[in-house]
Order: C-alpha cells, then sequence, then structure tokens
C-alpha cells in the first residue's frame, strides 16, 4: 500500500453544512425572520423563487442525518448556529425555544461521537437589525456582542471549536454592493467599505466571546475565502507576482486582521471612501486567533509581468462544476494555503469547506454515480497533501457539503451534497462520493 498520500496524524476530517441552507423551519418556535427568509420572497432574487421555509428540514431530521454521519464514518461536523433562532430580533428578548433546539442537536451530535466546530455567523442576519442598519451599523455590532457571549456560555461546554464569521465578502460586498445576495442593497463604496469594517469589528467581539466564556480548552478563529492566486508556472518570477497579487487582494481582510491595520495602499487608493475606524477598533479585529478556516473552491492564475503582475482570464471552455464559477482548479488548495502562510505567517489551518455543485446528480437504483465530484475532491486532496508535504501548516478539511441544500440564490438545483436530498420525500441517500470520502476519512490518506 502507498505511504505517499497520507495525512499526517490527528489531522481533521469532516464535512461542512449552515443552519439557514438545512434546517427549514423558518418560522417554527419563534425563530425571526432573517436577511434571507426576506430576500428569497424578492421575485427574481432567486432562481425558481425557492425558499429557505423547508430546505433539508434537518431541524426535524437531524437524528437521523447525525446517524447518517457516523455509519460513513464522519467525526467531525461544521454547522452553524441561526442567530434569528436565538434572538429573534438581533438582541433584546431571548427566544428560549432556540437555545433548546441547539442543546438537543449538539447533545445528538455528541451521542454519534461528532465534535461539532460551531460558525456563529452564515449569512442569516436578523432582519430586525437589517431594518436598524444591517451590516452599515455598529448597531449591529453591539447585537453581535450579546448573541456570541449567549451562544458560547450556552455552548461552550460542549462547544470546543469557534469560527466567528462565515466569508466577510459574501455577506457584505454581494450583499450591499452587487446585490446578488441578501439583503440585496445597492451601496456605495464608502457604505461598502464600512460594512467590511463592521464585520471585522464583530469577528473580534466573537473572539472575545470564546475568550472570556468558552473555556480553557476553547479555540477560535474566522473562516474567510480570501480570493485564492495559482501561479500559472511555478517559477520564482510567477511565484513572486503571484504573492504581490495575493497581499493586494486581501488588504481588506486578513491584512486587518494578521497585522492589525489596513495597509496604506488601501487606505490610499480608497481615498475618501475609506472606512471610518474609531479608536481601538484595530486592536478588537487583530485579537490572536487559534486558526484560520479557508473556504477554498476555485483560484485565478497570475503571471508575472514587467509592471507587476496579470491576472489570467478563464477561457469557456475551461473546466467547471454547473455552477461556472467554480472552474476546475485543484492547485487552489496548495496556494490557497502555502500564501496565507508565507504573507501573513499563519499557523494553523482548517479548509472549513471544498467541494463542488452539480445540477444532474440522480438517484438511480438506490445510487448515485457522482464521479465527477469525488474526482474533483481528489484532485484538490492531492494538492492539499502537496502543500502539507511542503510544510504548510494544513489540520483539517471540510468537505461542503455534508447533503444538498439551499445554495443560496441558486436555489436547490445546485448540488453540493455527498448525500443526494430527494426534497419531496426528505430520503438521503449517500452517493458514490460519501462511500469515497468515508474511506479516506478511515483510512487518513487519499484513496
Ligand atoms: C460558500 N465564489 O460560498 C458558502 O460558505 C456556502 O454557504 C455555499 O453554499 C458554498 O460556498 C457553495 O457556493 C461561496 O463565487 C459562494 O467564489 C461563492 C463563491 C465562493 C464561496
Amino acid at each position: 500500500m502507498s505511504k505517499a498520500l497520507t495525512f499526517p496524524k490527528k489531522f481533521v476530517w469532516g464535512v461542512a453544512a449552515a443552519a439557514p441552507q438545512i434546517e427549514g423551519a423558518a418560522f417554527v418556535d419563534g425563530k425571526g425572520e432573517s436577511v434571507w427568509d426576506r430576500f428569497a420572497r424578492v421575485p427574481g432574487a432567486v432562481d425558481n423563487g425557492e425558499t429557505l421555509d423547508v430546505a433539508c428540514d434537518h431541524y426535524h431530521l437531524y437524528k437521523q442525518d447525525f446517524k447518517l454521519m457516523r455509519k460513513l464514518g464522519i467525526k467531525n461536523y461544521r454547522l452553524s448556529i441561526a442567530w434569528p433562532r436565538i434572538y429573534p430580533d438581533g438582541d433584546g428578548a431571548l427566544n428560549q425555544k432556540g437555545l433548546d433546539f441547539y442543546n438537543r442537536l449538539i447533545d445528538s451530535m455528541l451521542d454519534q461521537e461528532i465534535t461539532p466546530w460551531v460558525t456563529m455567523f452564515h449569512w442569516d442576519l436578523p432582519q430586525a437589525l437589517e431594518d436598524r442598519g444591517g451590516w452599515r451599523s455598529r448597531v449591529t455590532v453591539d447585537a453581535f456582542r450579546g448573541y456570541s457571549q449567549t451562544i458560547v456560555k450556552a455552548f461552550g461546554d460542549r462547544v470546543k471549536d469557534w469560527i466567528t464569521l462565515n466569508e466577510i465578502i459574501c455577506f457584505t460586498a454581494l450583499g450591499y454592493g452587487q446585490g446578488d445576495k441578501a439583503p440585496g442593497a445597492k451601496e456605495s463604496q464608502q457604505v461598502i467599505n464600512q460594512t467590511y469594517h463592521n464585520a471585522l469589528l464583530c469577528h473580534g467581539v466573537g473572539m472575545q466571546a470564546v475568550r472570556e466564556y468558552g473555556g480553557r480548552r476553547a479555540r477560535a478563529g474566522i473562516t474567510d475565502n480570501s480570493p485564492v492566486f495559482i501561479p500559472v508556472s511555478e517559477t520564482e518570477a510567477d511565484i513572486e507576482a503571484t504573492k504581490r497579487c495575493y497581499a493586494d487582494h486581501n488588504a481588506r481582510i486578513l491584512a486587518p486582521i494578521y497585522t492589525g491595520a489596513y495597509p496604506a495602499s488601501y487606505l490610499r487608493s480608497e481615498g475618501k471612501d475609506r472606512p471610518i475606524v474609531a479608536k481601538g477598533d484595530m486592536e478588537l479585529i487583530s485579537v490572536p486567533t487559534d486558526f484560520l478556516g479557508l473556504n477554498i473552491y476555485c483560484g485565478t492564475f497570475v503571471r508575472a509581468k514587467r509592471s507587476g503582475y496579470e491576472k489570467l482570464p478563464f477561457s469557456e471552455s475551461y473546466p467547471s462544476a454547473s455552477c461556472t464559477w467554480l472552474k476546475h482548479t485543484p492547485q487552489a488548495t496548495y496556494w490557497g494555503t502555502r500564501l496565507p502562510h508565507e504573507v501573513y505567517g499563519v499557523k494553523d489551518i482548517y479548509i472549513t469547506e471544498n467541494g463542488c455543485g452539480y445540477y444532474d446528480d440522480k438517484v438511480e437504483n438506490g445510487e448515485v454515480f457522482d464521479l465527477h465530484r469525488r474526482d474533483l475532491v481528489r484532485n484538490y486532496l492531492v494538492e492539499l497533501h502537496r502543500a502539507i508535504q511542503d510544510g504548510v501548516p494544513v489540520r483539517g478539511y471540510f468537505l461542503w457539503s455534508f447533503m444538498d441544500n439551499f445554495e443560496w440564490q441558486d436555489g436547490y438545483k445546485t448540488r453540493f451534497g455527498i448525500t443526494h436530498v430527494d426534497y419531496k420525500t426528505q430520503k438521503r441517500t449517500p452517493k458514490l462520493s460519501a462511500h469515497w470520502y468515508s474511506k479516506v476519512i478511515t483510512g487518513n490518506r487519499i484513496v
């Protein structure tokens, strides 16, 4: 048996999902409306007018879902807590039924010997907070302080690994700039920069909640989808160019977290649109983290140019998943982990998401032959293994996603799961990729 593709001892293998994409029960047991519940009702916002109302009904089916996870040998599960279940209005009155639900959920995971990795915020801002300014406002930072403290106090006896926020860019720039994600606003560049800044403050506030109330063994970090760049050739010139490109594109999020300051070049280029920074903000944003979570799906190729670097466009025939933004670029796991380590000195990296979405995963005679997914994930893991061999401190990998789910503005047609969900019957069918991944986990090596 070849040893070459074995992962380090104690490497963490898991799967990931997020509350709004799987739970359903959107208005059950006192849950408040989220910006996504509202946005999904805007005509044209989500494909086919689909909503999050039922999704995979994980709210009611979590026990069987955890049994299936265990059967597949999955020992780590990255989930998120729905803020509007805990505080329907974002702050103020606490919804005890929401706390009860996550208590049952976590206990049920532990019964199946699955370790929870909890994301505090995966895009489902309470609509009531949006009505008071949402990410534009520091009201949200204050509300997040209360929310994060409450959940760390409530679940910290059983949850040791915390992720403050998922993908700042997606709920700020895409929600308030591009407008294709909730709340679907179109704001000025200054406001967008302020939404980033307020999100960074929440990250700091969440870190503090874990430090204060999480107990001695608790660890915390953020999950980012910092843009990934890949040198088109692994020559010194292209690698140097790629590093410069990487640093330029991470000036808004990773730089402030890991250096405690926005790069001067960023502040210069934003000019009067730069975020308003209050005293103490940068210290809060750069509270030391225990790990960095990275969601890695694809990268952009870069080459050296006399004046610096050049990003290369993808041709139309370049291979991708059904969602065309997801180009087949396995080297993304190599460069996407190596560069934060080299540029920002990040220690302890987890891939908190990687996977792919297809339209045509079908159950035939009880099976789903998603060879395309198995192949893609395998290729990305080979490159991740190479990163570890080269000394990049990658400690774990979470596959997105455990089961098909609500893929935001794409609705339900794009399936990211290694488990197929029949949305009419809620029947779960592990796909071929699930059986394959199960062997990877048990063997701790790529098979
Ligand atoms: C992530 N991109 O989002 C999210 O964290 C998940 O909730 C989501 O379901 C998953 O990836 C699959 O889309 C991303 O355009 C969305 O590069 C888009 C991009 C990256 C991540």
